[in-house]
């Protein structure tokens, strides 16, 4: 597993899989009409390295997820159904029933014992402490024409409840406001955002820090949609097989990952909002501006030679999308853990996570499209899917068109449709109001007599076996292979 950042950029450009820009490319607009190329790219393109930012001394690295290969490297492991399987194996503890049988646990009895984060003395991402120290020197991006300013889009959020000290991760975009002073793009949903919630109503100042560029699996790690409550470093400790090193901050109560390249130490005040935005978001559409909360810099600590990694949001497919099937994999095991029904679930990128999701079911009783569609509205960020479709197990739902030709062949609009309201992702510019709205959920499943379908539902297309068998020998024929 990589120990930093360089380590992993180190072994792309090993495996080709990663191109430096030379010439100098400025980080405003330049860059990101760069990267967005490279996402368009079949499979995503390469991670891509700007050594000379124009105006700026600290190279750019950006892209570095963004193709399935990268996701996979990054989290260790040669497929994604690879690391569902593991998770699976550690949700499902068998009962040794020898010796034999219990010395095959100790793997996971091992895997269990690296969930825990160590702290450390000395760490890399403070090498230099820059007490009264600025975002001046970092070559923060403007993405988009039309954007409100420069965003830290790639930030890991590190914050404390207030009362219970439980710590949270998460990436939520910084509008650079001045030199000490950035916006704090916390959803309402999110973990952040609840923390600050509890430091408002004690009145008190919430203490923030931020990690750029660390080893990359809190990259990922800080975008997983973890229950609340739940360490996103517990996570990070499974996935890095291995205790994620930490170290204290100077000037605040908080540790953060002693790999990072560059920590941005401060706090959030409570009362204190501003106008953040407008941002091209992953909608590809720009994000209006809206009221949000200020981070207020006390102290910049770095390596002596750091790397800014960033991202790139806008018109899908981006390089979240990958991140996006990382999360999708993951949780899909422990959502079968209260939902054993469900077979499959995807994300398609033109559905930008919360747009639409599909599941397949293996239906066991009448309703069940329903009951799962339900299941989803109330499971954690599952609850911004704005459309669910739902289809029987023997349905691809990583196949946009097999999905779409089942949903117009299976589905009654009359009948099939079941309309709801609810949460909805803040950035649904569709929704009436914000952040609450409308949700559908399309059952195209094959309806039986019990839902009160007294027809024959058509039989599936196949030809026999041995017919299907013949026309391979014919075409290997034909193609003269
Ligand atoms: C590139 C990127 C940028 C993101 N920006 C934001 C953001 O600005 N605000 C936000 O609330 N969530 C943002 N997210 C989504 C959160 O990181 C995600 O919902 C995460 O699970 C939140 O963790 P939490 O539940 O601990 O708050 C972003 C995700 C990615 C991949
Ligand atoms: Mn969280």
């Amino acid at each position: 597993m990589y120990a930093d950042l360089d380590d992993f950029l180190a072994d792309l450009e090993r495996r080709t899989l990663l191109t430096r820009v030379g010439e100098p490319v400025s980080p405003d607009l330049e860059i990101a009409a760069v990267v967005d190329r490279a996402c368009k790219m079949d499979g995503g393109g390469p991670a891509l390295v700007f050594e000379k930012p124009t105006g700026y001394d600290v190279p750019v690295a950006a892209n570095v997820f963004g193709s399935m290969e990268r996701m996979c490297l990054a989290l260790g492991v040669k497929t994604l159904d690879e690391l569902a399987l593991e998770i699976n194996a550690l949700m499902t503890p068998q009962m040794p029933a020898g010796i034999m049988d219990a010395l095959k646990m100790l793997p996971i009895v091992s895997r269990l014992s690296d969930l825990m984060p160590k702290t450390v003395k000395e760490a890399a991402c403070q090498e230099i402490i820059e007490r009264d120290g600025t975002l001046d020197a970092l070559p923060i991006l403007k993405c988009w024409p039309e954007d409100g300013g420069r965003f830290i889009t790639l930030p890991l959020v590190f914050t404390k409840d207030p009362e219970t000290g439980v710590r949270n991760i998460g990436t939520y975009r910084m509008q650079v406001f001045d030199g000490r002073t950035t916006g704090m793009h916390w959803q309402r949903h999110k973990g952040g955002a609840q923390h600050y919630r509890v430091a408002e109503r004690l009145g008190r100042r919430l203490d923030v820090a931020v990690a750029l560029s660390p080893e990359p699996v809190l990259t990922y790690c800080a975008t997983a949609p973890m229950p609340e409550g739940l360490d996103e470093l517990l996570l990070g400790g499974f996935l890095a097989r291995r205790r994620i090193e930490m170290v204290k901050c100077v000037t605040v109560d908080l540790d953060v990952p002693a790999s990072a390249h560059i920590v941005l130490e401060g706090y959030v005040e409570p009362g204190e909002r501003r106008r953040e935005g407008p941002f091209g978001d992953h909608t590809g559409f720009y994000s209006q501006p809206d009221d949000y909360p200020v981070f207020h810099l006390t102290c910049v600590t770095r390596r002596t030679r750091p790397t800014y990694l960033t991202t790139i949001v806008g018109i899908p497919p981006m390089e979240d999308f990958y991140l996006g099937m990382a999360s999708e994999r993951i949780f899909l095991p422990l959502i079968q853990k209260t939902h054993p029904e469900i077979v499959d679930m995807h994300f398609p990128a033109e559905g930008i996570f919360h747009n639409l999701v599909l599941v397949s079911i293996d239906k066991r009783y009448p309703g069940h499209a329903r009951k799962i569609m339900h299941a989803c509205w109330g499971l954690g960020q599952l609850m911004f899917s704005k459309t669910i479709v739902v289809v029987d197990k023997d349905v691809n739902v990583h196949d946009l068109s097999e999905v779409a030709w089942i949903v117009g062949t299976h589905m009654d609009p009359v009948r099939d449709v079941q309309m709801t309201k609810g949460p909805v992702d803040d950035l649904d510019d569709a929704a009436e109001l914000p952040a609450y709205g409308g949700k559908m959920g399309i059952d195209a499943t094959r309806k039986w007599a019990s839902e009160g379908y007294n027809r024959t539902w058509p039989a599936r297309l196949k030809t026999t076996e041995d017919a299907g068998r013949r026309a391979v020998e014919i075409w290997i024929r034909l193609e003269g292979r």
